[in-house]
């Protein structure tokens, strides 16, 4: 032990990151940042090519970021999984995704922590990140490091240390985000606190491995069910002609006791819930909690509210064609923004999709356009099969309808609302634009 601690206290212990995304990779780079060795471990050959060459193939980290990593060899990236003995430190940054029951998948922690076991050495360290249900690292992870022949805790430290990263976040970085730690053991929880406290700026020791995976579960279904409340207040207050957006506006100038947007917890209605981890983490902690024959009435119904929205937005525009003499059905409608959320590339789990494929449905001539993704990347339960069409005077004037479903923040809404005949507003978007306000709904 003492020697792991004397390396990391060094900065001389090796760091080992499984998996290369969006959390890996950052994390890699805030070890290197910090005077560490770091490998990167990756299944997918052409991440660890790309990385070898230097170039990043993630949005937010430019190549040169790669590239300076890259000097003096202090970062290197491989498929080969028994270099993993070479390491002092595994860190597990993998997807944790769900079934098509809409279940926790553990295909990713499960395969990792095979590919571990047989190079697992005395005295190293094994971290999980990867977002999951309490119970994981105690009784998926260590039984299957533990086939290799070593024990959790007398041969190896085991910990949970939830990512956090909030890809683009301009006034957070995988440095400056408290970086919540729980040991298998207290050597483990040592042993973790000590690398990730040489790294980051702050690290949160709890008292177990649970606490851990809990509280990364909380801090998005509280996002996910304060999201849903807003949405339904939207139905509510819409149906009373009353402007949901103004009155949240309003609340939010209370000094205590409401969310505000500069901390991300001022939260606005919107077409549903998209991206790879509010969508999903709640149902980890549903599908846990019936082990012990507890009911997640909450949490399902704000499940159930969100996964409902897209269907809301539908029906506002059929509504609003109707008024105009027209059918949905053949219907020429542009959805405006792919992208699961303002000002990313990434369309996983997008309510644009939920949108795109029910308007579809209805006999709709639906196109799309999203600066961010010019053409719709084949997904593991979809394949829109489309591109971004230009937005021009032209073609928005074709259009019955326009609907805004993700307001990037490139978008000149007074500009979109002029040249187009019906505007169906999903995000709260065109609220400061004064010209053709008779052409926006609210939905
Ligand atoms: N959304 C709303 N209304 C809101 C906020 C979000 O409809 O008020 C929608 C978004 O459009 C998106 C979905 O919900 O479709 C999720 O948005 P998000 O803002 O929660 O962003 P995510 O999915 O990128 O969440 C991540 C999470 N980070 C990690 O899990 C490590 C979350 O914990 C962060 O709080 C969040 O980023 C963030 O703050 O940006």
């Amino acid at each position: 032990m003492s020697s792991l601690l004397d390396r990391i206290n060094r900065h001389e212990a090796v760091v080992g990151i499984i998996g290369m995304g969006y959390v890996g990779l950052p994390l890699a780079h805030t070890f290197c940042t910090a005077g560490f060795r770091v490998v990167g471990f990756d299944i997918d050959s052409a991440k660890v090519k790309a990385l070898g060459a230097g170039r990043s193939y993630i949005k937010h980290i430019p190549s040169e970021t790669i590239a300076g990593m890259r000097k003096g060899d202090r970062f290197t990236a491989t498929s080969d999984f028994s270099r993993l003995s070479d390491v002092d430190a595994i860190l597990i940054c993998v997807p944790t995704p769900l079934t098509k029951q809409r279940e926790p998948d553990m295909t990713y922690i499960v395969s990792t922590g095979e590919a571990i076991a047989p190079h697992l050495r005395k005295g190293q360290l094994v971290v999980l990140e990867s977002t999951t249900y309490p119970g994981t690292t105690r009784d998926v992870l260590r039984p299957i490091l533990e086939r290799g022949g070593l024990e959790a805790g007398p041969d190896f430290h085991l910990a949970f240390s939830p990512e956090r990263e909030d890809p683009g976040n301009p006034n957070f970085t995988t440095r400056t985000i408290p970086k919540v730690v729980g040991g298998y053991d207290s050597k483990s929880g040592e042993a973790a606190c000590a690398l990730y406290g040489a790294c980051v700026a702050k690290v949160v020791p709890v008292s177990s491995m649970e606490i851990a995976e809990a509280t990364k579960l909380t801090e998005n279904i509280y996002r996910c069910v304060n999201i849903a409340l807003v949405n339904e207040l939207k139905m509510i207050y819409d149906r009373m002609g009353i402007d949901i957006w103004e009155v949240l506006e309003a609340a939010a100038t209370k000094p205590f006791g409401f969310g505000k947007k500069e901390n991300k917890t001022f939260f606005t209605p919107g077409p549903g819930l998209g991206g790879h981890c509010i969508p999903i983490d709640p149902f980890y902690l549903t599908w846990k909690a019936r082990e012990f024959e507890i009911a997640t009435r909450f949490i399902e119904l704000a499940g159930e509210i969100n996964t409902s929205m897209p269907e809301y937005v539908v029906h506002r525009l059929m509504i609003a064609l109707n008024e105009r003499g027209k059918a949905l059905r053949g219907a020429r409608v542009l959805v405006l923004g792919l992208a699961y959320k303002p000002d990313v590339d990434d369309m996983r789990e997008s309510p644009s999709i939920a949108l795109i494929e029910k308007l579809k449905g209805l006999g709709a001539d639906v196109s799309y356009n999203d600066p961010y993704i010019p053409k719709s990347p084949r997904q593991r339960e979809h394949d829109l099969q489309m591109a971004s069409q230009d937005l021009t005077e032209p073609f928005l004037k074709s259009r019955d309808a326009l609907i805004i479903s993700t307001n990037h923040s490139d978008y000149d809404y007074a500009w979109v609302v002029k040249h187009s005949k019906l505007v169906i507003d999903a995000r709260g978007a065109t609220r400061d634009v004064t010209e053709g306000r008779e052409k926006i709904v609210k939905a």
